[in-house]
C-alpha cells in the first residue's frame, strides 16, 4: 500500500480480473503465510519433493509433491491422479486445514462459493525451472475452478488461449498472490516462464506454488 498524499493510501483493488472467470487476489494469502509454510513442512516430511518424469522420458525441472485424497502424478505411462504416493507406497498426506480453508475462501471471494478441493499439487521452482504451456485436463469435472497460491520468489505466469499456438499474455505472480481460474478460463493453455534468480526474505532462492483442484 503506497501512501502518496497526506495520509491518503492508494489501495490496490481487492480482485483483478485476468480474463472471463479468472481472478487475481493480490496478497490474499499473506496473513496466513507462516501457518501455510509450517503445515507445508509436515507434508514434505511425509512426501518429499521429487522430479517426476514425463511420458516422453524427461525429468521435470519443477519438483512436485501432493497432499489431499488425490495426487497428480506423471511417469512414463502418462499423467493421472492417484491416492498413493508412488515413492512411499503410502496415501498422500492429508490436506492441512489451513490449506483447504484458504482455497475455499479465495474461491468464494471470486464467485465460486461451493469449491471443496480434494487435491493439492505442490510445485517447487528454483532459478532456471519452468513449466511449459499445457492444459489441466486430468480432472473429472471442469466446472470446478482451480485455485493457486504463490509463495516465495516472483514468477511470470504465461496465460494463453484455447489453442497451444495462441500467444500468451504475461502476469507477475508474487508472494501471497492467489489466483482463481474458472468458467471459460479453466481450459486455457498456461505455464510459468523460467524462474529468475533472486532471494526471498523467508523462502530464499525458490518459488512454491500450491494448486488446489477438485480432481475426483
Ligand atoms: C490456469 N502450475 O500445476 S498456477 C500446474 O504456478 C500449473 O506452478 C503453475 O500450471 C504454477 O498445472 C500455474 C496454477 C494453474 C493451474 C491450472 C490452471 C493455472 C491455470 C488452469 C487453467 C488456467
Ligand atoms: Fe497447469
Amino acid at each position: 500500500m503506497r501512501d502518496l498524499f497526506e495520509g491518503h493510501p492508494i489501495v490496490e483493488p481487492a480482485i483483478e480480473t485476468m480474463s472471463e472467470g479468472a481472478f487475481i487476489l493480490r496478497g490474499f494469502a499473506k496473513p496466513q503465510d507462516g501457518e501455510l509454510l509450517q503445515a507445508l513442512d509436515d507434508v514434505l516430511t511425509a512426501s518429499p519433493f521429487r522430479h517426476m518424469v514425463t511420458p516422453g522420458g524427461y525429468a521435470m525441472s519443477v519438483a512436485m509433491t501432493n497432499c489431499g485424497a488425490a495426487g497428480w502424478i506423471t511417469d512414463r505411462t502418462g499423467y493421472r491422479y492417484d491416492g498413493t504416493d508412488p515413492q512411499t507406497g503410502l496415501p498422500w498426506p492429508a490436506m492441512p486445514h489451513c490449506f483447504e480453508a484458504l482455497a475455499s475462501a479465495a474461491a468464494a471471494a471470486a464467485g465460486y462459493p461451493a469449491f471443496r478441493p480434494d487435491a493439492c499439487l505442490i510445485n517447487r521452482y528454483v532459478p532456471g525451472a519452468r513449466l511449459s504451456l499445457h492444459q489441466d485436463r486430468n480432472e473429472r469435472d471442469f466446472a470446478h475452478p482451480i485455485v493457486s497460491v504463490s509463495l516465495g520468489l516472483p514468477a511470470t505466469f504465461l496465460f494463453g488461449g484455447p489453442k497451444r499456438s495462441d500467444t500468451p499474455s504475461r502476469f507477475a505472480l508474487r508472494h501471497g498472490d492467489v489466483v482463481v481460474w474458472g468458467g471459460p478460463s479453466r481450459l486455457r493453455f498456461h505455464g510459468i516462464a523460467e524462474l529468475k534468480d533472486g532471494e526471498h526474505e523467508t523462502l530464499g532462492r525458490q518459488r512454491i506454488n500450491l494448486t488446489f483442484r477438485r480432481a475426483l
